[in-house]
């Protein structure tokens, strides 16, 4: 399947269609879906697109939602309008869409998925454009235009390089055709130093004191020579995870109970995943969560849900990175 045969159904054909993001939508997911309705906007000028947010956006894209705003975004619900295409975009796990997974299954659109995670649930979908190697949804969206022959307006082109930058870690983890339509984004009128701007947030204190208390609550393990640390928090997983592993440990598992429910977050370094092939979305989220939860993730960016109390899925995924690496934890006090 190419992305040359987007959007995969005549475009007269198409009164209304639909952008899926993830729950709790970040840069990535909005601002591929921003660019993907700019694009239907070249390719089925009557058809009216609206941007669909599923259960809410991180406080960064409402932030940045404020400057590309979409016409017609629906958050929650929607009016229960038919649909004749709906593209979901960086989804993950097919969970991740909350209701929308259910009026996906029952919608008669043409349903297409748009994503740079390993793909986990094809059989929702009559189309794929699911690329594991790019850096992000919207670089595959920055693909599809080039391949369909449409030029970026400059506002298309400044969302796609904001969901790249934030996706890449500012680029650090590029590869080169990344950075290749990072460039053809500049020409087509994107600035890389406003993208850099706008991403920039002013501190959360939630989000410093969340960091601190877990640093005060962290266990060290030596595990066949690596560093890998647990803590436990209540909210930020994700970024408290972030944070450790740009401390300099290998591997962060983070958990933490909230309203219900552990979430899990798990992070490692480049260097980790190089050399031990252990990867923490499909070895080590998903079989934490397995059969009481959903996770997934990248090779070196992972979350899951699930029954456990925290500490223990926390030893949970900590005992499994050390059976993958045929080792036991060392505690180091
Ligand atoms: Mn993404």
């Amino acid at each position: 399947m190419t992305e040359a045969s987007f959007p995969f159904i005549a475009p007269e054909k198409i009164r209304r269609m639909g952008v899926i993001c993830h729950r709790h939508a970040d840069p990535d997911s909005y601002m591929a879906a921003f660019a993907i309705s700019r694009l239907m906007g070249k390719l089925a000028p009557s058809a009216r697109v609206d941007v669909i947010i599923p259960d809410g956006m991180s406080l960064l894209t409402r932030r940045l939602a404020e400057s590309f705003r979409q016409e017609h975004l629906v958050e929650g619900e929607g009016d229960g309008g038919e649909y004749d295409l709906l593209v979901a975009v960086d989804i993950g796990h097919a969970e991740l869409l909350k209701d929308w997974l259910a009026k996906l299954k029952q919608s008669p659109a043409v349903k297409v998925l748009v994503d740079h995670h390993p793909l986990q649930e094809g059989s929702l979908y009559d189309h794929m454009l699911v690329d594991s190697t790019a850096s992000s949804a919207s670089e595959i969206v920055a693909t599809m235009y080039r391949q369909l022959g449409v030029k970026a307006e400059p506002s298309a082109a400044q969302a796609l390089l904001l969901g790249i930058l934030f996706d890449s870690q500012h680029l650090l983890i590029a590869k080169e055709r990344t950075l290749r339509e990072v460039v053809r984004l500049i020409d087509s009128g994107a600035s890389i130093e406003d993208a850099r701007l706008l991403l920039r947030s002013p501190p959360d204190y939630g989000e410093v004191i969340a960091k601190l208390k877990s640093a005060r609550r962290l266990k060290l393990y030596r595990v066949a020579g690596w560093v890998v640390v647990t803590t436990t928090v209540g909210s930020f997983q994700s970024n408290v995870a972030r944070s450790l592993v740009s401390m300099g440990a290998d591997v962060a598992i983070v958990t933490g109970e909230t309203s219900g429910e552990t979430r899990g977050s798990l992070r490692a370094n480049q260097r980790f995943w190089e050399s031990t092939k252990v990867h923490l979305g499909t070895d080590v989220a998903a079989s934490v969560a397995k059969d009481q939860g959903v996770g997934g993730g990248h090779p070196t960016a992972a979350s899951f849900t699930c029954a456990m109390p925290e500490a223990k899925a926390g030893e949970a995924a900590l005992s499994l990175i050390s059976s993958l690496l045929k080792d036991k934890p060392a505690e180091i006090r």
